[in-house]
């Protein structure tokens, strides 16, 4: 099959045609992309940190930190700059090259911008590149947080414009758009992915890689979850999706999104170590490491070690642009979301 390379432009019967593929033909597409333009035996390692957990008024449905969830979660408030420093000192000593920190928010408070530059400016100045999840910003916010040193901003749209609604109701997917238009104007690097396995169908996957890949600049980084079913969330009995059609999740992103860094987030405590493996082989190339995501665990340092040393896969050096990096062949120009609908 060929492919052109960085394109804005997919239809939904090609991405459809993507995840079609005999499993075979597509990770093969996939690690082949990858190669072009990444080291294949070199991860990303990030950390993350909850700096304010819990009490959110937004309606998400997978999260326990929502005010709507059930969850024996309480609301705690943001955390001191120099705790949150501590810790993310921590992260650094245990080999991450990323610190991003999430607040249970809809949007952060004027009262708390100076202390969260602080924590960008302290992370940053300890030789970390630094993410920040805080939900929907204005866009002075946003500048005032690039310019204090913050390289990434995550905001996710979770999944298709169309399933969206049964997941959030408190605010639209055009609002999620809206903030990423801000962050990337900006200046800072846009980290969007989304959520697999919470009943969506396939076309619903489809369609959120579509959108993600038809924006004017693809997202520099890609989360890409497996769900987590929380107890006390509206999602908390929804099943596992097959690990399958997760990793055909991955390589299609790769295929769509062939340099950016595509997280393999969420999720990897259910997942076996072939799987992993699987998700590394189709372009996965970036984890969260450390024994805790924000609210629920994640495979330890020891556990995640073992599994790199088997597969001879390397940390990724802090700030190092990927290795193979080449002028994209078959280069369209890109055509912005909005025009595309309009
Ligand atoms: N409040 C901020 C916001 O929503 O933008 C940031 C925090 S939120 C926890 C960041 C992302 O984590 C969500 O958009 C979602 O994709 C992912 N996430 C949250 N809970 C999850 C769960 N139970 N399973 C998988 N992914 C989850
Ligand atoms: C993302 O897409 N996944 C991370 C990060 N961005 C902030 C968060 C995962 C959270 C999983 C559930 C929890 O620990 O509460
Ligand atoms: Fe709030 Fe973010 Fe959780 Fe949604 S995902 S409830 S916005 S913390």
């Amino acid at each position: 099959m060929t492919t052109q390379i960085i394109r804005h432009d997919w239809t939904a019967e090609e991405v459809q045609a993507l995840f079609d593929l005999p499993f075979n033909d597509l990770i093969f597409e996939a690690q082949t992309i990858h190669r072009k333009f990444f080291n294949p035996n070199e991860v990303q390692m990030c950390q993350l940190l909850s700096i304010k957990t819990g009490g959110c008024p937004e309606d998400c449905g997978y999260c326990s930190q929502s005010a709507f969830a059930e969850s024996d979660l309480g609301a705690s408030k943001l955390m001191a700059v120099e705790e949150v420093l501590s810790e993310a000192r921590k992260a650094k000593e245990g080999g991450a090259t990323r610190y991003c920190m999430g607040a249970a928010w809809r949007s952060p408070k004027d009262r708390d911008m100076e202390n969260l530059k602080a924590m960008i400016s302290g992370v940053r100045d300890m030789g970390m590149e630094t993410c920040a999840t805080l939900g929907m910003l204005t866009e002075e916010q946003a500048k005032e947080l690039a310019d204090a040193g913050l390289d990434y901003y995550n905001h996710n749209i979770d999944t298709s414009e169309e399933f969206y609604g049964e997941i959030i109701t408190t605010r639209t997917f055009q609002d999620r758009l809206d903030t990423l238009d801000v962050v990337r104007d900006s200046g800072m690097k846009v980290c969007c992915g989304g959520i697999i396995g919470m009943g969506e169908k396939i076309l619903d996957r489809a369609e959120m890689l579509r959108t993600l890949a038809n924006l004017a600049t693809h997202p520099d980084s890609i989360p890409i979850n497996q769900l987590i079913a929380i107890p006390g969330t509206k999602l908390e009995n929804v099943n596992l999706p097959h690990s399958i059609d997760f990793v055909r999740c991955i390589a299609v992103a790769r295929i769509m999104m062939p340099r950016s860094t595509v997280r393999l987030s969420a999720g990897r405590e259910e997942m076996s170590d072939e799987m992993q493996a699987l998700c590394f082989f189709a372009g996965a190339n970036s984890i969260f490491v450390g024994d805790e995501l924000l609210t629920t665990d994640n495979p330890g340092r020891d556990k995640d070690a073992a599994l790199m040393s088997k597969l001879g896969i390397e940390a990724l050096a802090a700030f190092e642009e990927p290795a193979l990096d080449k002028e994209p062949t078959n280069s369209r120009p890109p055509t912005p979301l909005h025009e595309k609908r309009a």
